[in-house]
Protein backbone atom coordinates (compact mmCIF):
# COMPACT_ATOMS: atom_id res chain seq x y z
CA UNK A 1 0.00 0.00 0.00
CA UNK A 2 2.81 2.72 0.71
CA UNK A 3 4.54 1.85 -2.84
CA UNK A 4 1.02 2.40 -4.19
CA UNK A 5 0.71 5.93 -2.74
CA UNK A 6 3.91 6.90 -3.51
CA UNK A 7 3.88 6.23 -7.18
CA UNK A 8 0.80 8.07 -7.30
CA UNK A 9 2.07 10.85 -5.30
CA UNK A 10 5.07 10.76 -8.26
CA UNK A 11 2.25 10.82 -10.84
CA UNK A 12 0.93 14.07 -9.18
CA UNK A 13 4.58 15.79 -9.49
CA UNK A 14 5.59 15.64 -5.86
CA UNK A 15 9.14 15.36 -6.15
CA UNK A 16 10.12 13.46 -2.64
CA UNK A 17 7.40 11.18 -0.55
CA UNK A 18 8.08 9.05 2.08
CA UNK A 19 5.56 7.59 5.39
CA UNK A 20 5.91 7.95 8.54
CA UNK A 21 3.85 6.23 11.20
CA UNK A 22 2.34 8.36 13.75
CA UNK A 23 3.25 5.84 16.98
CA UNK A 24 7.27 7.38 15.31
CA UNK A 25 5.99 10.66 15.36
CA UNK A 26 8.02 12.85 18.03
CA UNK A 27 7.68 16.75 17.71
CA UNK A 28 6.76 17.69 21.77
CA UNK A 29 6.09 21.45 20.78
CA UNK A 30 3.39 20.45 18.36
CA UNK A 31 -0.02 19.54 18.80
CA UNK A 32 -1.70 15.96 18.77
CA UNK A 33 -2.75 15.04 15.36
CA UNK A 34 -5.63 13.33 16.11
CA UNK A 35 -6.72 16.84 17.16
CA UNK A 36 -6.85 17.17 13.22
CA UNK A 37 -8.03 13.91 12.16
CA UNK A 38 -9.51 11.82 15.20
CA UNK A 39 -9.24 8.42 12.72
CA UNK A 40 -4.78 9.61 11.51
CA UNK A 41 -2.83 7.00 11.95
CA UNK A 42 -0.27 7.96 9.45
CA UNK A 43 0.88 10.69 8.07
CA UNK A 44 2.43 10.68 4.12
CA UNK A 45 5.11 13.66 3.78
CA UNK A 46 5.26 15.30 0.15
CA UNK A 47 8.48 17.44 -0.60
CA UNK A 48 8.28 20.02 -4.14
CA UNK A 49 11.10 21.71 -5.75
CA UNK A 50 11.41 25.18 -6.28
CA UNK A 51 11.60 26.53 -10.15
CA UNK A 52 15.18 27.14 -10.78
CA UNK A 53 14.37 31.11 -10.86
CA UNK A 54 14.03 31.18 -7.06
CA UNK A 55 17.62 30.52 -6.11
CA UNK A 56 19.25 30.96 -9.83
CA UNK A 57 21.18 34.16 -8.66
CA UNK A 58 23.56 34.62 -5.22
CA UNK A 59 21.14 37.43 -3.95
CA UNK A 60 17.73 37.22 -3.21
CA UNK A 61 15.76 39.45 -5.25
CA UNK A 62 11.56 40.59 -4.33
CA UNK A 63 10.72 38.08 -7.43
CA UNK A 64 11.58 35.10 -6.34
CA UNK A 65 7.99 34.63 -5.23
CA UNK A 66 6.56 32.98 -7.50
CA UNK A 67 8.68 30.33 -8.73
CA UNK A 68 9.11 29.58 -5.21
CA UNK A 69 6.61 29.73 -1.91
CA UNK A 70 3.20 30.74 -4.79
CA UNK A 71 4.18 28.08 -7.29
CA UNK A 72 4.60 25.24 -5.10
CA UNK A 73 1.58 26.16 -2.95
CA UNK A 74 -1.09 26.10 -5.33
CA UNK A 75 0.56 23.19 -7.15
CA UNK A 76 1.53 21.28 -4.15
CA UNK A 77 -2.08 21.90 -2.59
CA UNK A 78 -3.42 20.55 -5.85
CA UNK A 79 -1.33 17.41 -5.84
CA UNK A 80 -1.79 16.98 -1.90
CA UNK A 81 -5.45 17.24 -2.36
CA UNK A 82 -5.91 14.25 -5.04
CA UNK A 83 -3.46 12.40 -3.44
CA UNK A 84 -5.77 12.83 -0.03
CA UNK A 85 -9.07 11.94 -2.77
CA UNK A 86 -7.12 8.94 -4.16
CA UNK A 87 -6.40 7.78 -0.48
CA UNK A 88 -10.16 8.23 0.32
CA UNK A 89 -11.73 6.64 -2.89
CA UNK A 90 -9.25 3.87 -3.51
CA UNK A 91 -7.72 2.76 -0.32
CA UNK A 92 -11.13 3.60 1.73
CA UNK A 93 -9.47 5.61 4.18
CA UNK A 94 -9.49 9.77 5.46
CA UNK A 95 -6.96 12.10 5.19
CA UNK A 96 -6.34 15.73 6.08
CA UNK A 97 -4.09 18.21 4.41
CA UNK A 98 -1.04 19.65 6.77
CA UNK A 99 -0.75 22.72 4.44
CA UNK A 100 3.00 24.00 4.06
CA UNK A 101 1.99 27.26 5.34
CA UNK A 102 -0.44 29.72 6.31
CA UNK A 103 -2.47 29.63 8.39
CA UNK A 104 -1.52 28.47 11.51
CA UNK A 105 -3.48 28.64 14.98
CA UNK A 106 -3.17 31.88 16.20
CA UNK A 107 -3.79 31.90 20.26
CA UNK A 108 -2.27 33.36 23.13
CA UNK A 109 0.47 30.96 23.93
CA UNK A 110 1.47 30.30 19.48
CA UNK A 111 1.12 34.23 18.50
CA UNK A 112 4.83 35.35 19.28
CA UNK A 113 6.18 31.78 17.63
CA UNK A 114 3.69 30.18 15.62
CA UNK A 115 3.36 26.64 15.57
CA UNK A 116 1.82 24.51 12.64
CA UNK A 117 -0.76 21.92 12.87
CA UNK A 118 1.73 19.19 12.34
CA UNK A 119 5.91 19.66 12.43
CA UNK A 120 6.97 18.84 9.20
CA UNK A 121 10.30 19.48 9.38
CA UNK A 122 10.04 16.39 12.03
CA UNK A 123 7.91 14.15 9.98
CA UNK A 124 10.90 14.85 7.22
CA UNK A 125 13.57 13.95 9.41
CA UNK A 126 11.53 10.77 11.33
CA UNK A 127 10.78 9.36 7.85
CA UNK A 128 14.12 9.51 5.92
CA UNK A 129 13.39 12.38 3.55
CA UNK A 130 15.73 15.01 5.57
CA UNK A 131 18.18 15.04 8.53
CA UNK A 132 18.10 18.50 10.55
CA UNK A 133 20.63 20.36 9.79
CA UNK A 134 22.40 23.68 11.97
CA UNK A 135 19.85 26.13 9.90
CA UNK A 136 17.22 23.80 12.13
CA UNK A 137 15.77 23.01 8.68
CA UNK A 138 15.33 19.56 7.18
CA UNK A 139 18.05 18.77 4.41
CA UNK A 140 17.10 16.39 1.87
CA UNK A 141 20.32 14.99 -0.06
CA UNK A 142 18.82 15.63 -3.16
CA UNK A 143 18.04 19.45 -2.57
CA UNK A 144 19.47 20.21 0.61
CA UNK A 145 16.93 22.25 2.71
CA UNK A 146 15.72 23.62 -0.96
CA UNK A 147 12.13 21.91 -0.68
CA UNK A 148 8.71 22.69 0.68
CA UNK A 149 6.94 20.02 2.24
CA UNK A 150 3.22 19.39 2.56
CA UNK A 151 1.91 16.18 4.69
CA UNK A 152 -1.52 14.19 4.21
CA UNK A 153 -2.50 12.63 7.60
CA UNK A 154 -4.37 9.63 7.46
CA UNK A 155 -5.93 7.06 8.75
CA UNK A 156 -4.29 3.65 7.22
CA UNK A 157 -1.85 1.98 9.08
CA UNK A 158 1.33 2.56 6.97
CA UNK A 159 5.05 1.28 7.72
CA UNK A 160 7.54 4.43 8.57
CA UNK A 161 10.18 4.58 6.29
CA UNK A 162 13.49 4.28 8.07
CA UNK A 163 15.66 7.07 8.89
CA UNK A 164 18.29 8.35 6.61
CA UNK A 165 22.05 7.09 7.63
CA UNK A 166 25.28 7.61 6.67
CA UNK A 167 23.93 11.89 5.45
CA UNK A 168 25.27 14.35 7.92
CA UNK A 169 26.17 17.38 5.43
CA UNK A 170 27.20 19.79 8.27
CA UNK A 171 29.96 17.74 9.77
CA UNK A 172 31.59 19.52 6.75
CA UNK A 173 30.28 22.32 5.57
CA UNK A 174 32.26 25.14 5.89
CA UNK A 175 29.22 27.91 5.43
CA UNK A 176 28.11 29.09 8.65
CA UNK A 177 24.76 29.91 8.62
CA UNK A 178 24.50 30.10 12.05
CA UNK A 179 26.81 33.33 12.97
CA UNK A 180 26.34 34.73 9.72
CA UNK A 181 22.42 35.10 9.91
CA UNK A 182 21.71 38.46 9.91
CA UNK A 183 18.74 38.53 11.86
CA UNK A 184 21.25 36.27 14.67
CA UNK A 185 18.34 34.49 14.95
CA UNK A 186 20.04 30.78 16.31
CA UNK A 187 19.98 30.45 20.08
CA UNK A 188 23.22 28.17 21.45
CA UNK A 189 20.87 25.03 21.64
CA UNK A 190 19.86 24.90 18.29
CA UNK A 191 16.72 26.99 17.74
CA UNK A 192 15.23 29.82 15.70
CA UNK A 193 13.98 32.79 17.95
CA UNK A 194 10.87 33.49 15.84
CA UNK A 195 10.55 37.11 16.21
CA UNK A 196 14.51 37.83 15.06
CA UNK A 197 14.48 35.73 12.06
CA UNK A 198 10.93 38.01 11.06
CA UNK A 199 11.88 41.20 11.66
CA UNK A 200 14.47 40.18 8.67
CA UNK A 201 13.18 37.79 6.64
CA UNK A 202 9.60 39.22 6.62
CA UNK A 203 9.58 42.82 7.28
CA UNK A 204 6.52 44.12 5.78
CA UNK A 205 4.74 41.07 7.74
CA UNK A 206 2.01 42.23 10.00
CA UNK A 207 4.44 43.10 13.16
CA UNK A 208 6.31 45.49 11.46
CA UNK A 209 3.43 47.08 9.98
CA UNK A 210 1.99 47.98 13.62
CA UNK A 211 5.17 49.36 14.31
CA UNK A 212 4.49 51.23 11.00
CA UNK A 213 1.22 52.38 12.40
CA UNK A 214 2.62 53.82 15.78
CA UNK A 215 5.47 55.36 14.29
CA UNK A 216 2.80 57.16 11.64
CA UNK A 217 0.48 57.92 14.87
CA UNK A 218 3.36 59.86 16.88
CA UNK A 219 3.78 61.87 14.05
CA UNK A 220 3.05 65.56 14.95
CA UNK A 221 1.47 66.85 11.43
CA UNK A 222 -1.11 65.16 9.17
CA UNK A 223 1.79 66.47 6.36
CA UNK A 224 4.16 63.88 7.79
CA UNK A 225 1.96 61.15 8.33
CA UNK A 226 -0.23 61.55 4.61
CA UNK A 227 3.87 61.21 3.38
CA UNK A 228 4.18 58.25 4.99
CA UNK A 229 1.11 56.61 3.91
CA UNK A 230 2.61 57.45 0.10
CA UNK A 231 6.11 55.93 0.66
CA UNK A 232 7.05 52.30 -0.66
CA UNK A 233 7.49 51.18 2.81
CA UNK A 234 4.03 51.44 3.32
CA UNK A 235 3.08 49.88 0.12
CA UNK A 236 5.21 46.93 0.66
CA UNK A 237 3.27 46.53 3.97
CA UNK A 238 0.07 46.49 1.80
CA UNK A 239 0.89 43.80 -0.90
CA UNK A 240 2.10 41.38 1.79
CA UNK A 241 -1.25 41.78 3.88
CA UNK A 242 -2.85 41.14 0.54
CA UNK A 243 -1.32 37.69 0.58
CA UNK A 244 1.83 38.43 -1.51
CA UNK A 245 4.37 37.54 1.06
CA UNK A 246 7.84 38.19 0.52
CA UNK A 247 11.00 36.57 2.21
CA UNK A 248 13.26 39.08 2.01
CA UNK A 249 15.88 37.01 3.78
CA UNK A 250 16.52 33.34 2.84
CA UNK A 251 20.10 32.94 3.64
CA UNK A 252 19.68 30.01 5.72
CA UNK A 253 18.27 28.33 2.81
CA UNK A 254 19.59 29.44 0.02
CA UNK A 255 23.25 29.20 0.81
CA UNK A 256 22.97 26.07 2.33
CA UNK A 257 25.35 23.23 0.47
CA UNK A 258 24.09 20.65 2.06
CA UNK A 259 22.87 18.66 -1.47
CA UNK A 260 26.44 19.15 -2.81
CA UNK A 261 27.82 16.90 1.00
CA UNK A 262 27.05 13.24 -0.57
CA UNK A 263 27.13 10.21 -0.37
CA UNK A 264 23.53 9.73 -1.06
CA UNK A 265 21.87 10.67 -4.02
CA UNK A 266 18.99 9.81 -6.04
C1 LIG B 1 6.13 28.78 12.16
C2 LIG B 1 7.12 28.57 11.07
C3 LIG B 1 8.18 29.47 10.95
C4 LIG B 1 8.45 30.55 12.00
C5 LIG B 1 9.05 29.91 13.26
C6 LIG B 1 10.05 28.80 13.04
C7 LIG B 1 10.22 27.87 14.25
N1 LIG B 1 10.98 28.27 15.23
O1 LIG B 1 9.68 26.79 14.29
C8 LIG B 1 9.41 31.52 11.26
C9 LIG B 1 8.59 32.69 10.74
C10 LIG B 1 10.58 32.08 12.05
C11 LIG B 1 9.88 30.66 10.09
C12 LIG B 1 10.97 30.98 9.32
C13 LIG B 1 11.38 30.23 8.22
N2 LIG B 1 10.74 29.18 7.68
CO1 LIG B 1 9.23 28.39 8.45
N3 LIG B 1 7.73 27.35 9.12
C14 LIG B 1 6.99 27.48 10.17
C15 LIG B 1 5.93 26.36 10.21
C16 LIG B 1 4.62 26.91 9.63
C17 LIG B 1 5.66 25.73 11.58
C18 LIG B 1 6.93 25.30 12.36
C19 LIG B 1 6.60 24.84 13.73
O2 LIG B 1 5.56 24.23 13.97
N4 LIG B 1 7.52 25.16 14.70
C20 LIG B 1 7.32 24.90 16.11
C21 LIG B 1 7.98 23.61 16.63
C22 LIG B 1 7.56 22.35 15.89
O3 LIG B 1 9.37 23.71 16.50
P1 LIG B 1 10.29 23.08 17.64
O4 LIG B 1 9.76 21.78 18.12
O5 LIG B 1 10.56 24.15 18.65
O6 LIG B 1 11.62 22.77 16.83
C23 LIG B 1 12.54 23.80 16.62
C24 LIG B 1 13.85 23.59 17.32
O7 LIG B 1 13.68 22.90 18.53
C25 LIG B 1 14.70 22.90 16.30
N5 LIG B 1 14.84 21.46 16.46
C26 LIG B 1 13.95 20.55 16.89
N6 LIG B 1 14.50 19.33 16.90
C27 LIG B 1 15.77 19.50 16.47
C28 LIG B 1 16.78 18.58 16.30
C29 LIG B 1 18.03 19.03 15.81
C30 LIG B 1 19.14 18.03 15.67
C31 LIG B 1 18.25 20.41 15.49
C32 LIG B 1 19.56 20.91 14.96
C33 LIG B 1 17.20 21.33 15.67
C34 LIG B 1 15.99 20.85 16.17
O8 LIG B 1 14.15 23.16 15.05
C35 LIG B 1 12.94 23.86 15.18
C36 LIG B 1 13.19 25.29 14.70
O9 LIG B 1 13.61 26.20 15.64
C37 LIG B 1 6.59 25.30 9.25
C38 LIG B 1 5.59 24.41 8.50
C39 LIG B 1 5.22 23.21 9.33
N7 LIG B 1 3.94 22.94 9.46
O10 LIG B 1 6.07 22.51 9.86
C40 LIG B 1 7.42 26.19 8.31
C41 LIG B 1 8.75 25.66 7.80
C42 LIG B 1 9.53 25.06 8.95
N8 LIG B 1 9.49 26.89 7.34
C43 LIG B 1 10.17 26.71 6.31
C44 LIG B 1 10.99 27.71 5.75
C45 LIG B 1 11.51 27.45 4.35
C46 LIG B 1 11.30 28.87 6.46
C47 LIG B 1 12.31 29.97 6.07
C48 LIG B 1 13.56 29.49 5.33
C49 LIG B 1 11.57 31.04 5.25
C50 LIG B 1 12.49 32.09 4.58
N9 LIG B 1 12.87 33.10 5.28
O11 LIG B 1 12.83 31.96 3.43
C51 LIG B 1 12.65 30.52 7.47
C52 LIG B 1 13.79 29.65 8.09
C53 LIG B 1 14.26 30.04 9.42
C54 LIG B 1 14.90 28.84 10.13
N10 LIG B 1 16.19 28.58 9.88
O12 LIG B 1 14.23 28.15 10.86
C55 LIG B 1 10.08 25.29 5.77
C56 LIG B 1 11.36 24.52 6.08
C57 LIG B 1 11.81 23.65 4.91
C58 LIG B 1 13.01 22.83 5.29
N11 LIG B 1 13.77 22.43 4.30
O13 LIG B 1 13.24 22.51 6.44
C59 LIG B 1 8.77 24.77 6.51
C60 LIG B 1 8.77 23.27 6.86
C61 LIG B 1 7.61 25.11 5.56
C62 LIG B 1 7.43 24.06 4.45
N12 LIG B 1 6.22 23.66 4.23
O14 LIG B 1 8.34 23.61 3.79
N13 LIG B 1 9.08 29.57 9.93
Amino acid sequence: MEETIKKKAKELGVDLVSVLNLKDYKSPRSPNPLRYLSSARSIVVLAFKPLAGAYSYQENTWSKMPSYLYSMEAAGNTAAYHLGRFIEKELGAESFLVQAHRPFEINEETFRSPIGSISLRHVAVQSGLAVWGKNTLALTPQFGPRVMYLGLLNSLDLQSDPPIEGYDPCLTCQYDCRSTCPGKAFTEDGRVLSHRCVKVSQPDDVGNFTRFLTEMAGKPSMDERLEMMKSPRFFRHLQYLQFFIHYRCDNCTRHCPADLAGPVKK
